[in-house]
């Protein structure tokens, strides 16, 4: 068997990561023959919570799980780590203006990025969750100077899972006929969910999703905002935000930058965006169409996007551009 690997997750005192750990210590993400140290991180009033997980933990009996280390240290939770799941960030509490969350926010991810440039490996793969997710990624890639910014991402793959079922559903197929569907932009509800280049398995041939689902006025409407709307919409119903399924999507993304994506299908997530893809401006975590190979991320570059995507592609660079400035002037405070 495989020396183990070290797994953070920070947050794991929490409702996102109560679902992930599971997943991740039965070999989900990582494979079944790799053998896992989990390392759990979360803030101090809540170690006796995270006490709890691992009794939880224990009691899976599981045989990858070699280790479980509860701790509300970044020295302990970032050491020698090969992957770090960064879910635990500052909630929006009533009154709060949103500024004074991201100010938060960004003292967190500096902190964060901080303890991964001193304690981790130089080839750690890190995915943001927390939110301002983009932003976040963005202020810890940058506060790790010493870890190459191609080893960050930030989760927009829930939305990009919600687009696909929303046409899986649409055209009464199952969600795994659905492929290359894109998010573009911010995990806020400015992302703009795109089928333009997507197909739709019907019988055995692939055909464009906007022939399967032969609706282009529910597609640019009402598919695009339940996609953007759906978080919200989950909180109403649930009056708590959306785990499960979170959870499902970090899975997938960290599965796939750890195996890879399949031959000809893009995946959604936020990476860092250089300035020369589709106008979008650089030094942003955005999200974009990308495949992998060899833990190695590559934005799909040249798809033909038409005016009314460019808009929209153009708003949420536009809201992420705005978002960055304010981060980073809280940084160089
Ligand atoms: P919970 O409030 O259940 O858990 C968050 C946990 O993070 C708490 O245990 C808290 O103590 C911990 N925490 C706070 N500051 C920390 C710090 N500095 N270091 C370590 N731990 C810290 O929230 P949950 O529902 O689990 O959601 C976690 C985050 O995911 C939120 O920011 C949420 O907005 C974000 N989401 C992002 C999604 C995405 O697609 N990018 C989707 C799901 C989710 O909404």
């Amino acid at each position: 068997m495989a020396e183990p690997i070290r797994v953070v997750i920070t947050g794991a005192a929490g409702q996102i990561a109560y679902s992930l750990l599971y997943s991740i210590a039965k070999g989900d993400v990582f494979g079944k023959d790799q053998p896992i140290v989990l390392i759990l991180l979360d803030i101090p009033p809540m170690l006796p919570v995270l006490d709890g997980v691992v009794m939880e933990l224990q009691d899976c009996a599981l045989p990858l799980l070699r280790e479980v280390i509860p701790t509300d240290k970044v020295e302990v939770g970032f050491k020698d780590i090969d992957a770090a799941i960064l879910v635990g960030s500052m909630p929006r509490k009533e009154g709060m203006e949103r500024k004074d969350l991201l100010k938060a926010n960004v003292a967190i991810f500096k902190t964060q990025g901080a303890a991964l440039d001193k304690y981790a490996k130089k080839t750690v793969k890190v995915l943001v969750v927390g939110n301002p997710a983009n932003t976040n990624c963005l202020i810890a890639s940058k506060s790790a100077p010493s870890i190459p910014k191609e080893n960050f991402s930030c989760l927009t793959r829930l939305d990009h899972n919600r687009a696909c079922s929303q046409v899986a559903m649409r055209c009464n197929v199952s969600s795994d006929a659905v492929k290359n569907v894109i998010i573009w932009g911010n995990h806020s509800s400015t992302q703009y969910p795109d089928v333009h280049h997507a197909k739709v398995k019907v019988q055995d041939s692939e055909l464009p999703a906007y022939d399967v689902v032969k609706d282009d006025a529910w597609l640019r409407g009402p598919f695009i905002s339940t996609v953007q709307q759906r978080g919200a919409a989950v909180i109403k119903a649930r009056k708590l935000s959306s785990a499960m399924s979170a959870a499902k999507a970090i899975c997938d993304h960290m599965r796939d930058i750890w195996f890879g994506t399949k031959e000809g299908e893009f995946i959604s997530m936020g990476v860092y965006a250089a300035g020369n893809s589709y106008g979008v401006p650089q030094d942003l975590m955005y999200s974009f169409p990308v495949c992998i190979k060899n833990k190695m991320w590559k934005i799909v570059d040249g798809l033909p996007i038409n005016d009314f995507s460019q808009a929209k592609m153009d708003a949420t660079a536009a809201e992420l551009v705005e978002e960055r400035d304010t981060a980073l002037d809280f940084l160089s405070q």
